[in-house]
């Protein structure tokens, strides 16, 4: 029985993976944050008590700040696998805090790469690390594999780059069996709210049933090559079973821009967008509704541009390759783009009538939809 410890076990991608190793009889460790509420609501189906015996699935306070903290539960877990997915994962927001940004995704990686040093586990730990397609950043390439130029465009992905050669060093320098996965962007229905999918999805399902008016956006025409979380955790496993470590694009091969992401996830609720006007003063009008009970009547402004979601410098096209994956490792996505935005989108209706109930009956919903 194979004993895994994830960093970042609340996020996205630590709940999926959690799933997807205890499916497979690990023993899973997860570091999460103290915070003043609870953080654990996307793995809450998965807690056990802690006065239950022989748990499989076990969560430690923790923070990638503390090399005492990280050096003292690899120690104590011994794992055979180590995930490090935690980070301050949001983009835009890295430039409002970039010293913690490089803090946590930058040298948090070194905390755990040199704790695995330190207490003499090199031969023992296997390492992944979750790198990103924001590596890339300005287009040199296109589409982008494991040896295209970086040009990292966000204190997130100047982060994440000095993370990757970390990675890269200490493979080298040590003979540690550490990887990268540079994986390109993956969502779902628990992807957090403020990444650009999930408010659509989010959004349009408030719009639908009148919780919301409007969704305000940013850039539209940015390109991403958007694949389903389940198909890259499975993949972050196989990078680590591979005979070989190495680094791995992990990737859809198809892009799609913003714009059209919102004309496809309204259509999953049966609305039909038109967009208008040009620059800022773009906006998105319900052509037609064929759902009469959403009352969405045609002509009805629902999209807006505000300036304030445009980033300092941005990264126009992301579209990956990922072929080696495919031929060496037999990787290849179950879920394309519509599977994935129709059950985004059924996920978020369920959860906004769930809403809608509540503010019938008289209870404040949430009215946070930034
Ligand atoms: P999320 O933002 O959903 O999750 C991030 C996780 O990191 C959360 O559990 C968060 O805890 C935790 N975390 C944040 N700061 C710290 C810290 N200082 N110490 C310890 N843990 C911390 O991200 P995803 O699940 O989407 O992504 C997982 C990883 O993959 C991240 O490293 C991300 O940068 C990277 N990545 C993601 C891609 C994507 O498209 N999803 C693509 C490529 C790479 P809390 O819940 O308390 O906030
Ligand atoms: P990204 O994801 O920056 O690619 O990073 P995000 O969904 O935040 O943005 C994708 C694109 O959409 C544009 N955009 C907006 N984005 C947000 N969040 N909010 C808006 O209102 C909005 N309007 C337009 C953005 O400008 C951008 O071009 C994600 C994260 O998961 C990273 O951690 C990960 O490394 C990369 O994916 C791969």
């Amino acid at each position: 029985m194979k004993t895994a410890l994830i960093t970042g076990v609340t996020g996205q991608d630590g709940a999926y993976l959690s799933e997807f190793l205890l499916g497979k009889g690990y023993i899973v460790h997860g570091i999460k944050r103290r915070t003043s509420q609870f953080n654990t609501e996307r793995i809450d189906h998965l807690y056990q008590d802690p006065h239950e015996q022989n748990r499989n699935f076990i969560l430690h306070y923790g923070d990638l700040t503390d090399s005492t903290n990280l050096i003292r539960l690899i120690q104590q877990i011994q794992p055979d696998e180590i995930y490090n997915l935690g980070a301050m994962s949001h983009v835009q927001v890295s430039f409002e805090i970039p010293e913690y940004t490089g803090n946590t995704d930058g040298l948090g990686t070194l905390r755990i790469l040199e704790a695995v040093r330190l207490l003499g586990m090199e031969k023992q730990t296997r390492i992944y690390q979750a790198s990103t397609s924001e590596l890339y950043g300005k287009v040199q390439e296109v589409p982008q594999t494991e040896t295209t130029p970086f040009y990292p465009r966000s204190p997130y992905a100047v982060a994440k780059l000095y993370a990757y050669w970390m990675t890269v060093n200490y493979r080298e320098a040590y003979n540690m069996f550490a990887c990268n996965g540079i994986l390109f962007n993956h969502e779902s229905p628990i992807r957090g709210e403020t990444f650009v999918t999930r408010k659509i999805t989010r959004a349009a399902a408030r719009i639908a049933l009148g919780l919301q008016e409007k969704l305000y956006l940013g850039n539209l025409d940015a390109r991403r090559d958007w694949g389903h979380a389940k198909d890259y955790v499975r993949m972050m496993w196989m990078i680590l079973q591979a005979e070989e470590p190495e680094d791995w694009v992990i990737a859809t091969g198809k892009t799609t821009t913003v714009r059209d992401f919102v004309k496809m996830a309204f259509a999953e609720a049966g609305i039909k967008i038109r967009f208008e006007g040009v620059g800022i003063e773009e906006v998105g009008i319900v052509e037609n509704c064929s759902f009469p009970e959403y009352q969405l009547a045609e002509g009805k402004e629902v999209l807006a541009i505000d300036p304030k979601y445009f980033r300092p410098t941005e990264v126009d096209l992301l579209v990956g390759n990922a072929e080696k994956a495919n031929k060496k490792l037999g990787w290849i996505p179950e879920y394309g783009l519509n599977d994935l935005i129709r059950e985004m989108m059924e996920s978020d209706l369920l959860l906004m009538q769930k809403e809608q109930y509540l503010k019938d009956v008289g209870y404040k919903v949430l009215n946070y939809f930034e």
